[in-house]
């Protein structure tokens, strides 16, 4: 899809913590070097050879074979051949940014990591987003979990929370990591279905290994299809031991709660997206923040007990396939992370960036969840293989911002000059030069002391066994809404399987999580629907709803306005001047490309009605002037918002156009007027807020029959 890059002038999020971008902000400082390494004005081999010809390869003669001699072209070519990496195993698709985390002090309380416990303390982050499953050309749309990993900079080293945007995982224990990675990946035989879950060898597997069933339910789920990184949660999954500076240690579970509020697609609209526009979400991140427009998310922590049994509520806190419900333990804001610049380089800093769950900084400890325990293995020896060998941690977006001192020496890709001839501990020969051992309370990887005692098994607790009570708990607690729309996903996705008795195993596991929802998607699959025996105790987490019931921020939503020659630009001036003083963004779609004038006023044309679909707005309005634009695309336009339960208004004549497209004017979350006013554009702020208009759902379920 074409993109014309936002206004500059669009102000930022209204925030205390949104920041300016910060030309000189210690990761551009870490970044120096490798930028340095352009220099000078003239085009030169690696080398530094100036060149003064670059377009033609030293031939015998202007016809004749080119020469094994010409070290340039064999130069040129041979580093092309090898630009490429291989890309991530899991997580190959992101995206990401750089920012500013800001603690609110809020966690001395529990942990003496001071980037969490030191009030107004600001700590450089590089955040990367990503979808698992699909390759790294792959769309953004899929329906998948979302990666969401953010590695502080902090002053005692770095510190990596790699977690996803749903709080459960498929699996108990890491060692199954490789079955359901192989079981959601494309076929072997064929490479396909890519990026997706929709195919026989995962539901094979997630109906054999009902451990998944919990998971499941939330990819199925609106989370699944995220409308953008600014509006999704994310989650540390595991519980970690947190340690205050008294020694006290307690269990959590971290948080990140969007301040835009968490809001989805729908699933034929991320169905469209993934064709006409495979970058939606890494296009819309970096155009807001290029815009100013940036992106912010509270962190907090749920705080539980430390305790012998590690159990909190008859929660067993070990268990990832396991929540805390925020009713039982609410989330309590620690800091605000902004993210406030867009990377120079994608593949220096997004594809480079190596996270590990083990970079931690005293105050922050992991637990014995068996599914940690394997990623504390696996992301350092994933990076052995992606980057070349052990010194990833030397380049620019891995580097701590903390000194290094360390006796680990050369390998492939060294780039330090070590001075010295004793790397090694204890020594006499190093002087002032060597590192020595940190005295104790400063510290890192000096655990909490806790006795381990066990037989050698190959064995989960017992507690591990209840798989579906939580699932149940998450469709009991969806509205309507949501319902339906798990309903619809898991109908789709079984509807692309092939073997029959996949579709009925599936179907029994639904049995155990809620009758209706199994009974409606074997209805979908016109199968029977099994008996089951779904938990009957099961009390709802209202939290777990992401529907909203009054308006919320507007930042980073978009607002296509129709306009043509003769449009009121008056009236689209008011509304972009209100809309983008909250972070949201105008963009003018006519029939053709260019610029509408209309006396002083003046409206660039950013998308015409070849370039755009209806993916790209939240909300779509018709000018006045614009209503008798007939163009059978734009009534593709306005049904597709129509059906997307959109925002969709006109003013003046703009509402011709809308009752050109067969659109009832008087559904629900239809915004007419006869001029731009003050209450229409208030009225246009709080609907586009409330993210969707779902009463307008029956009617269109309804018409599609
Ligand atoms: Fe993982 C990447 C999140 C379980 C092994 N994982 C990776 C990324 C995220 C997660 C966000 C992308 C990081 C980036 O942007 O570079 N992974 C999770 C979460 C898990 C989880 C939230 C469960 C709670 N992962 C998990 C297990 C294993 C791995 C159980 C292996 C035993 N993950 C990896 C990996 C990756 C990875 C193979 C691929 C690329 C990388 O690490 O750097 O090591």
């Amino acid at each position: 899809m074409a993109s014309k890059r936002p206004r500059k002038s669009v102000p930022a999020v209204a925030s205390p913590a949104a920041m300016e971008p910060a030309e000189t902000s210690p990761v551009a400082e870490a970044l120096a070097p490798a930028q340095g390494l352009q220099s000078g004005e003239a085009l030169t081999t690696a080398q530094g050879l100036r060149l003064r010809d670059t377009d033609h390869s030293l031939k015998a003669g202007p016809r004749g074979p080119s020469l094994l001699e010409d070290f340039h072209l064999r130069e040129k070519i041979t580093h092309f051949d090898h630009e490429r990496i291989p890309e991530r195993v899991v997580h190959a698709r992101g995206a990401a940014a750089h920012g500013l985390f800001r603690a609110y002090g809020s966690a001395a309380s529990v942990t003496k990591a001071p980037f969490l416990a030191e009030e107004g303390r600001e700590t450089p982050v590089f955040v990367r987003f990503s979808t698992v499953l699909g390759s790294r050309g792959s769309a953004d749309t899929v329906r998948d979990v979302r990666g969401f990993a953010v590695k502080f900079y902090t002053a005692e080293g770095n510190f990596d929370l790699v977690g996803n945007n749903m709080p459960v995982f498929f699996i108990q224990d890491g060692i199954k990591f490789p079955d359901i990675i192989h079981a959601g990946k494309p076929h072997p035989d064929r490479e396909i279905p890519q990026a997706q879950t929709a195919h026989d060898t995962f539901w094979d597997f997630v109906s054999l290994h009902t451990e998944a069933t919990h998971h499941v339910m939330w990819a199925m789920s609106d989370r699944g299809i995220p409308r953008s990184f600014r509006t999704m949660e994310g989650f540390g999954v595991h519980t970690f031991r947190l340690v205050n500076s008294a020694g006290e240690s307690s269990l959590a579970k971290f948080h990140w709660k969007p301040t835009a509020g968490v809001h989805s697609l729908v699933w034929e609209e991320a169905q469209l997206a993934a064709g006409t526009d495979p970058d939606f979400h890494r296009r819309d991140m970096a155009d807001a923040i290029d815009a100013g427009a940036f992106i912010e998310y509270e962190l907090g922590i749920q705080v539980m007990a430390d305790s012998d049994d590690e159990t909190f509520e008859g929660i067993d806190l070990l268990d990832p396939t396991k929540i805390v419900p925020e009713e039982l333990a609410p989330v309590q804001p620690v800091g605000m992370l902004t993210l406030n610049r867009n990377p120079d380089n994608f593949f220096a800093e997004t594809e480079q960036v190596a996270f590990h769950t083990g970079n931690l900084v005293p105050g922050i400890e992991v637990t014995n969840d068996p599914l940690m325990q394997a990623r504390l293995f696996s992301y350092l020896d994933t990076q052995l293989t992606r980057l070349g060998g052990p010194n990833f941690t030397q380049l620019p977006i891995n580097r701590p911002h903390a000194p290094v001192n360390d006796n680990l020496r050369d390998g492939m890709h060294q780039t330090a000059v070590h001075r010295g001839v004793a790397p090694y501990l204890p020594n006499s020969l190093a002087g002032d030069e060597g590192p020595v051992p940190a005295e104790e309370t400063r510290g890192g990887y000096v655990q909490i002391p806790r006795l381990v005692e066990g037989e050698k098994v190959r064995a989960n607790p017992v507690s591990f066994d209840d798989h579906f009570s939580q699932a149940t708990m998450f469709y009991v607690s969806m509205s309507p809404i949501e319902k339906a729309h798990l309903i619809e996903a898991f109908t789709f996705e079984l509807g692309k399987c092939y073997e029959k008795q996949i579709r009925e195993r599936t179907l029994g596991v639904l049995a155990n999580v809620d009758a209706d929802l199994c009974a409606q998607v074997a209805a979908g699959l016109g199968l029977p629907a099994p008996k089951g025996k779904p938990a009957t105790d099961v009390r709802p987490s209202p939290a777990l709803s992401q529907i909203v019931a009054v308006p919320g921020p507007i930042a980073g939503r978009v607002l296509g306005v129709v306009a043509g020659p003769g449009a009121d630009l008056a009236g689209i001036g008011k509304i972009r001047k209100a809309f983008e003083a909250r972070g949201a963004f105008v963009r003018v779609i006519a029939a053709a490309g260019g610029v509408l004038r209309k006396g002083a006023r003046s409206e660039i044309i950013e998308r015409t009605l070849l370039t755009t679909r209806s993916i790209e707005y939240d909300a779509v309005l018709v000018a006045d002037g614009a209503g008798s634009l007939a163009d059978l695309r734009l009534s593709v336009l306005l049904e597709e918002a129509f059906r997307h339960a959109k925002v969709l208004g006109a003013w003046g004549d703009g509402k011709q156009a809308l009752r050109a497209a067969g659109i009832d004017t008087k559904a629900p979350g239809i915004l007419l007027d006869d001029a731009v006013v003050a209450a229409y554009t208030k009225r246009l702020i709080d609907a586009v807020g409330l993210h969707r208009v779902w009463d307008r759902v029956p009617l269109v379920t309804a018409r599609s029959g």
